[in-house]
């Protein structure tokens, strides 16, 4: 329902100097008019004023007002800027919603912005994305989300599968205009595999994109005493988990963050890994068994002064994984291409190592992608979809492979939120005369 005006506390429940409460609706401006002192509304300005409950002053004001079509919900919408804490806006807030305004839902006013045709729905991604940043690559993919980087990415693939899926509609419609162009198959599976590969490389680069912005969740392991924790006290450069020289020390999966100058690490130091760990410890190693295979980066760390068999086992056991292998104690003995002393903190090789690894990932920063993963997990379906019509393209009718294409098109669209049937009846009307 659009008729009705929402409101809402726009800023954080804390103390502070300035609270925006929001009001977006086509009441909004005669609600202001009755509850604080504007008496001629002028819109696209700030007006000082105060806010009234029945004569009496709650709050000396600014109130900014946005004529429809020129405010972020494309409706008339009042912004008063009150002063900040709790207590006042709440005032206010109830005052709004005494004078017949509704409560917003969380998101409600963006997802206005998004029905009443401001932006598309990766834009509200974005908007959603650059709110919840904690850091600048973030908000920086985040702000060129917002610039429409998404719809940038996928509307040439768009247009094409459009194109596509038009024609062969076409074609099982009207058979009998045979002046249209003709789908065959030789014509349509040039367009596919490039779809397929298209959308393959959106996903690749959209998953190596999201490590760079979250970092990589890495996790540290190895036989008990070989330095686990030493080396996540090195990267970390603080004595965060507790080293000993008494094998089982590390039982609880301890963790920290740090940022490498191409990459940041979510680490995990885990309990060691050995079969005839006592009770206690066991359960540490079957959460360290849990949070391995959630890993997306997994560090083996040997004692290169005490290599054993069941080090061998270990890399056996997780070669097929995104794997490094570390060999410590290099003050000892110095052993493989990443040879470290995580006790002297010297882990430079492993660092290297890391920043080389994720080397051109950050460029992706620059590029038009994929930016969270409701985009993602849609583009997955879009590719599964080809994937399907090109498995049976050779043996079904053409009615049966056009489905796929309308629906892997369908994904696409849901993405950027356009009503999929809508768009491509527009764009078929557009470019065939069918009524010749
Ligand atoms: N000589 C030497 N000892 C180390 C090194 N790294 C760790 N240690 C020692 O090895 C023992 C076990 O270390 P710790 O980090 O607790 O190993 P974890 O059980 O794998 O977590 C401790 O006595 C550390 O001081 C290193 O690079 N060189
Ligand atoms: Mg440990």
């Amino acid at each position: 329902m659009l008729n009705d005006t929402i409101c809402a506390i726009s800023t954080a429940l804390k103390d502070g100097a300035i609270s925006i409460v929001r009001m977006s609706g086509p009441d909004s401006f005669e609600i202001i008019g009755r509850i604080s002192d504007v008496r001629k509304i002028e819109a696209n300005r700030i007006v000082y004023s105060h806010i009234r409950d029945n004569g009496e002053v709650i709050d000396e004001v600014l109130i900014s007002f946005f004529e429809a079509g020129h405010s972020y919900t494309r409706e008339d919408m009042v912004e008063i800027n009150c002063h900040g804490g709790v207590y006042v806006s709440r005032l206010i807030l109830n005052l709004l919603l005494k004078e017949g305004c509704r409560l917003a839902e969380p998101g409600e006013f963006t997802r206005r912005a998004y029905l009443n045709g401001r932006i598309d729905l990766s834009r509200a991604d974005s908007i959603n994305d650059l709110i919840k940043a904690t850091n600048r690559i973030q908000a920086y993919s985040a702000i060129r989300g917002l610039d429409g980087s998404v719809e940038r990415l996928l509307t040439p693939l768009m247009d094409e599968m459009k194109d596509v899926i038009a024609m062969i509609e076409v074609n099982i419609d009207y058979p009998e205009y045979e002046d249209e162009a003709q789908m065959s198959n030789e014509v349509i599976k040039p367009y596919l595999k490039k779809w397929i590969a298209d959308s393959e490389k959106m996903i690749e680069k959209a998953e190596r994109f999201r490590v760079v912005k979250d970092g990589l969740d890495t996790i540290i392991i190895g036989r008990p005493n070989v330095g686990k924790s030493s080396l996540l006290n090195a990267l970390l450069e603080e004595d965060k988990a507790i080293v000993t020289d008494i094998a089982g020390t590390t039982r609880d999966l301890v963790e920290g963050k740090v940022k490498l100058d191409n990459i940041t690490l979510n680490l995990i130091d885990t309990a060691g890994i050995r079969d005839d760990a006592e009770a206690i410890e066991k359960i540490g190693i079957e959460k360290t068994m849990k949070a391995i295979d959630k890993a997306q980066l997994i560090i083996l760390v040997i004692d290169a002064s005490d290599i054993t068999e069941k080090d061998e086992e270990l890399i056996r056991q997780y070669e097929d994984r995104n794997l490094i292998v570390v060999y410590n104690k290099s003050d000892l003995n110095k052993y493989g291409d990443i040879s470290i002393s995580a006790k002297d903190g010297d882990i430079t090789s492993l660092k290297d190592y890391l920043n080389k690894m994720y080397k051109d990932d950050i460029d992706l920063m620059n590029e038009d992608i994929l930016n969270n993963e409701r985009q993602i997990a849609l583009m997955k379906s879009c590719l599964n979809e080809l994937n399907n019509m090109y498995s049976s393209i050779d043996t079904d009718t053409s009615d049966v492979v056009v489905t796929y294409l309308s629906e892997a098109y369908s994904c696409l669209c849901q993405i950027l939120g356009k009503e999929y049937r809508e768009d491509l009846i527009d764009h078929m009307f557009k470019n065939f005369c069918l009524g010749k």
